[in-house]
């Protein structure tokens, strides 16, 4: 079989590549080693930039979106025991956040790619790229036990941290890391949120985060060690530890209740340069890694998506390359500022264990600067809320 643009992954960027494109007419297909359940029933990101929210009306996809999200226009930063806010309405002229599930968006593309007929293949593993440098790249794929070729003119490795696109190129990649000495244990709850923004809380025993995905449904969050396992979590630590980590009116306000789904995440930034190998093109996880802290990987590859996307239709309407010798080049210097402002809010927010006395001391001060300057409260919101997509 032969396409115009191979797609590996069907996470939120290759979802997106494909709606995009095929609303413009150019031919794709998307390989999932997945089955769909199993990718919606991943519990991941919650927040979106405009910039993203923009792209998903581009792709018709923003419909239940606009009528289920919820927009934010600040977050509060917690610590020594009390909250303050980030007016992020305020701080950058107007602009928010949406809070809207990656499980939701997913949904959303995928039901709008079945209803026109060209839905991902599931359970359809990548298990061999060729010939990027030649005309026609071949992807070699399994599906029910036998193995398949497709060709196309373009690869898009929208394959995740651990796919099989990046470490095709393995040899030819410069890659970027650092790993914490932590992870987050994450919550998903049919209970009311504690405050309708969400809270980040600093504290002596770890870092906490009270997130949501509705009016209804809280997601939180507290810093774990790594060598900790969701069994050793039991719903009554958990709450109980969450609440010890939150101001006491925020601790009293809080209603817990049975989790839906319990999960621990490790924390990672990563990084690898550069993102185009011939006719290759990495996208989303496949290429970087942020630290969930700064709510940055979705909206990451969505960018990714944004400038790929311009690029293919540059070249396959205009006849120009332009945008995808520069696709490398566009994307790295926007994820290195998010990789920056996610190290930094990790950084500020959690405990490690080895900065000692000296390190907390900093920490705090940083906390009070931030919030008492002016100044340093518009550099956190405006990254927070997205820095341009182009
Ligand atoms: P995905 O979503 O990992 O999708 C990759 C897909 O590729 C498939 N795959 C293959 N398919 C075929 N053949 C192969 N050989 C394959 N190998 C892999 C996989 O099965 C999968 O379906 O990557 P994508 O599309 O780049 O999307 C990235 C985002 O999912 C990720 O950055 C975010 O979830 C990160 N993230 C957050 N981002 C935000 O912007 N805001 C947030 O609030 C936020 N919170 C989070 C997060 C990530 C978290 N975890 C668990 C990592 C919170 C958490 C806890
Ligand atoms: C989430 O709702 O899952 C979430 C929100 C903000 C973050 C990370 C995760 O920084």
């Amino acid at each position: 079989m032969d396409t115009q643009v191979v797609i590996i992954g069907s996470g939120p960027a290759g979802l997106l590549l494909s709606r995009l494109l095929h609303l413009n007419g150019i031919a794709n297909v998307v390989l999932e080693h997945r089955s769909q359940d199993y990718v919606l029933g991943r519990i991941r990101a919650g927040v979106l930039e405009m910039g993203a929210v923009d792209l998903l009306h581009e792709a018709k996809v923003s419909e239940r979106m606009h009528i289920e999200g919820l927009i934010h226009e600040g977050i509060e930063i917690s610590f020594e025991g009390r909250r303050h806010r980030i007016d992020f309405a305020d701080l950058t002229g107007g602009k928010s956040v949406m809070i809207y599930g990656q499980t939701e968006l997913t949904r959303d593309l995928m039901d709008a790619l079945a209803e026109d007929g060209v839905p991902p293949r599931y359970e359809a593993e990548v298990v061999a790229i060729r010939d990027i440098d030649g005309p026609r790249p071949t992807i070699t794929y399994r599906q029910n036990g036998e193995e398949h070729d497709i060709t196309g003119a373009f690869v898009a490795g929208c394959d995740g941290f651990h796919g099989v696109s990046r470490a095709s190129v393995a040899d030819k990649v410069e890659t970027f890391e650092r790993v914490y000495p932590f992870g987050w244990l994450g919550v998903l709850s049919e209970t009311p949120p504690v405050s309708d923004e969400l809270i980040y809380a600093n504290h002596a025993r770890g870092f906490a985060l009270c997130s949501m995905r509705s009016k209804q449904v809280s997601r939180t969050y507290v810093q774990c060690p790594l060598t900790n396992n969701v069994e050793d979590w039991p719903d009554d630590r958990f709450w109980d530890e969450l609440r010890k980590r939150l101001d006491r009116e925020a601790a009293e306000a809080m209603v817990t209740g049975p989790s839906i789904e319990k999960s621990i995440a490790p924390l990672r930034s990563f990084v690898a340069e550069p993102m185009r190998f011939g006719r290759l093109f990495l996208a989303g996880d496949a290429a970087h890694i942020v630290p969930p802290t700064g709510a940055k990987g979705l909206n990451l590859a969505a960018s990714d998506i944004r400038f790929l996307f311009r690029a293919l239709l540059e070249h396959f309407v205009e006849g120009s390359d332009a945008g995808l010798n520069a696709y490398s080049q566009n994307c790295l210097s926007r994820i290195w500022k998010a990789e920056r402002f996610s190290w930094w809010m990790t950084t500020l927010l959690h405990l490690f264990p080895d900065d000692g006395p000296f390190g907390r001391k900093l920490q705090l001060a940083e906390l009070d600067y931030l919030t008492q300057s002016r100044a340093a409260s518009t550099a956190l919101a405006e990254n927070y809320v997205g820095l341009p997509f182009d």
